[in-house]
């Protein structure tokens, strides 16, 4: 496969590349693309040293597959140039996510909705981290409404974002100094906000927003009542959410647990008297979501469970799941 990584030099475009490298993905060439503020550096990456290139529209690169970790508007202004050029396109951003002639995929979700498409989008980190822990449940109990409370990592700000909370720690603990904030809205050291993308004009923000019309699409629920509140906190990269579901079947701990920990992509952690849940820390670097904290609801009782579940926000929300769905793709080799 002729493979294009366009945002090469982006935290998600380099987990592509790697998790391209990781999983034997078989590339014949691949070609990095960032913006021209980085042309002609020099990369090392699983298959050789590569030259980042500045894409150019008029003349749109020969692939098999091209994997987009760039703005919405770069993906809205380009993405179909390179499908008409030959390339199957699997999107990161959430240009196409809500288009309906676009399947929105998380493959242990809905492989399936893949099929024949040359326009694929993957979804919002926190949203596909959710779905992989929510389909299994669906499938056994039946879902009738999600609520659920994000901690989110810097990591879904990008690379500056890790950066700014990097540099404003060292600052806070090494220097007795002050965070400065450039790429979140405060400090994030010491401090919870929450505040993720643009306000609604319903009092949501387009975070939690894009949690309840993703989940939608992808689960094939247009109606399944979602609400999300949305946080950003001082960790690296694993997002983290708290959800408490009702269920149309009665459900119990121990049936959810079976359900969670035969499903695919989920990590059951869930030893509580040994300490032992999910958490940022041990889900970082890793592929499966870790699901756990499992109990029954105290507000749906026997048609509810509250859970904890926490994924890598760069892996399973961003570039894993993107080369899942380009696996799942029988690609046609470009004419
Ligand atoms: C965050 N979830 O943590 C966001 C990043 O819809 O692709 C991903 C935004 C998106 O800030």
């Amino acid at each position: 496969m002729r493979v294009g990584v366009f945002g090469a030099t982006g935290a998600v475009g380099k987990e592509l590349v790697q998790v391209l490298g990781d999983r034997r993905y078989p590339v014949t060439e691949l070609r990095l693309f960032a913006s021209t503020r980085s042309a002609g550096t020099r990369i090392k990456t699983p298959f050789g040293e590569k030259t980042i290139e500045v894409y150019d529209p008029a003349k749109p690169p020969r692939l098999d597959l091209a994997l987009l970790a760039v703005s919405g508007d770069w993906s809205k202004a380009h993405a179909k140039e390179l499908v008409a050029a030959g390339a199957v396109v699997v999107d990161n951003s959430s240009a196409f996510r809500l288009d309906d002639s676009v399947p929105l995929v998380v493959p242990e979700v809905n492989a399936e909705a893949a099929k024949g498409a040359r326009l694929i989008a993957n979804p919002n980190c926190t949203t596909a981290i959710l779905a992989v822990a929510l389909a299994p449940l669906h499938r056994e109990f039946g879902l009738k409404r999600v609520i659920v409370s994000t901690y989110q990592a810097a990591s879904g700000a990008g690379a500056e974002g890790m950066e700014e909370l990097e540099t404003g720690l060292k600052e806070v603990l090494l220097n007795g100094g002050t965070a400065k904030n450039n790429v979140f809205r405060h400090p994030l050291p010491m401090n919870l906000i929450p505040h993720i993308d643009s306000f609604q004009p319903n009092g949501y923000t387009r975070e939690e927003m894009k949690v309840t019309w993703e989940t939608r699409k992808i689960m094939g629920l247009p109606d399944l009542l979602v609400s999300c509140t949305a946080v950003r906190v001082p960790t690296l990269r694993a997002h983290a959410e708290a959800a408490t579901i009702e269920t149309v079947k009665p459900i119990t701990p121990g049936a959810a647990r079976a359900a969670l920990a035969n499903a695919p992509g989920v990590k059951l952690v869930d030893d509580v008297e040994n300490a032992l849940y999910p958490m940022p820390l041990t889900a970082s670097g890793r592929y499966d979501v870790e699901a756990g904290r499992i109990r029954q609801s105290l507000v749906f009782g026997d048609h509810g469970i509250d859970f904890f579940v926490v994924g890598d926000q760069l892996l399973k929300g961003a570039a894993l799941n993107a080369v899942q769905i380009a696996e799942a793709l029988p690609v046609a080799v470009a004419a």
